[in-house]
């Protein structure tokens, strides 16, 4: 990821110069008392996560990243968490937290009780809280090691092992008896999983045309009208810095 990472910041300071540090508070403040909330952030990176969590669920919290610059943003949050400088990392009062995952989840539990989670009695809460791992434990984790492996050197045929294909396969056969990741309702899981989606189609890990219910998916989730407050706030020029797309991905078929 390091290695990935320079690629990704190399590619951003070429890109631009600019230079301001944006803070934002979502409109509504939240019931409960709350700590101040800070997030910092890589733009159209993981950091996305906790700024699309706290626009679902109206609570104010401060964003730090240097717009338009990778590098920077990736300066500022060196200076707060120099052991693992990694975005998402947020602080919460006086604790300096990394993991998306884990963010969300201390998060809800602490400041949102009932909310972007089913009740813990339901199976939908099980499928929300495997979806949630799922996501960067084996998704991402997949996606980056092919996408690695793959730059090196295009595949000819599919890996006995579980793959890129196969993770993003079974959450679209999910998808096909469910409209969110958490079950019925849409939850905390389906903001864990758009980035490594969208991962896997924008840097052609998968084609986008075989998983024809993750893209209804992703239609549905971003147009949540608390994703297009995230992306004002976060992306707030687009896309930046990207990794390049894989000329090729393993071809699709059995695993063996
Ligand atoms: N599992 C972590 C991954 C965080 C992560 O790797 N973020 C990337 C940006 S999307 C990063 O900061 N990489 C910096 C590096 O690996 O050096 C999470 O979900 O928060």
């Amino acid at each position: 990821m390091t290695s990935l990472l320079s690629i990704l910041l190399l590619a951003a300071l070429a890109a631009t110069g600019s230079t301001a540090t944006s803070a934002t508070s979502a409109t509504e403040a939240s019931a409960t008392e709350t700590p101040t909330i800070t997030i910092y952030h890589l733009e159209g990176r993981r950091s996305e996560r906790i700024v699309w969590l706290m626009e679902e669920l109206g609570m104010p919290y401060e964003l730090v990243f240097v717009r338009g610059s990778l590098a920077a943003s990736m300066a500022k949050i060196r200076e707060v968490n120099p052991d693992v400088p990694m975005a998402p990392t947020v602080i919460i009062g006086d604790q300096v937290l990394v993991e998306s995952g884990a963010i969300i989840e201390v998060i809800l539990n602490r400041h949102a009780p009932g909310k972007l989670q089913p009740d813990l009695s339901t199976e939908d809460y099980a499928n929300h809280l495997m979806w949630m791992h799922f996501a960067e434990g084996s998704l991402a984790a997949r996606l980056f090691s092919d996408y690695r492996a793959w730059m090196k050197e295009p595949p000819t045929k599919r890996s006995p092992l579980v793959d890129s294909e196969a993770t993003v396969q079974y959450a679209e056969n999910y998808l096909a008896k469910h409209p969110w990741f958490g079950g019925a309702e849409f939850s905390s899981a389906d903001i864990m999983m758009m980035f490594p989606l969208n991962v896997a189609t924008v840097l052609n890990l998968v084609d986008e045309a075989q998983f024809p219910h993750v893209a209804a998916w992703k239609e549905r989730a971003s147009a949540r009208p608390a994703y297009a407050r995230m992306l004002a706030k976060a992306r707030p020029d687009g896309m930046i810095g990207s990794l390049p797309k894989l000329p090729k991905h393993a071809p699709a078929g059995p695993r063996n």
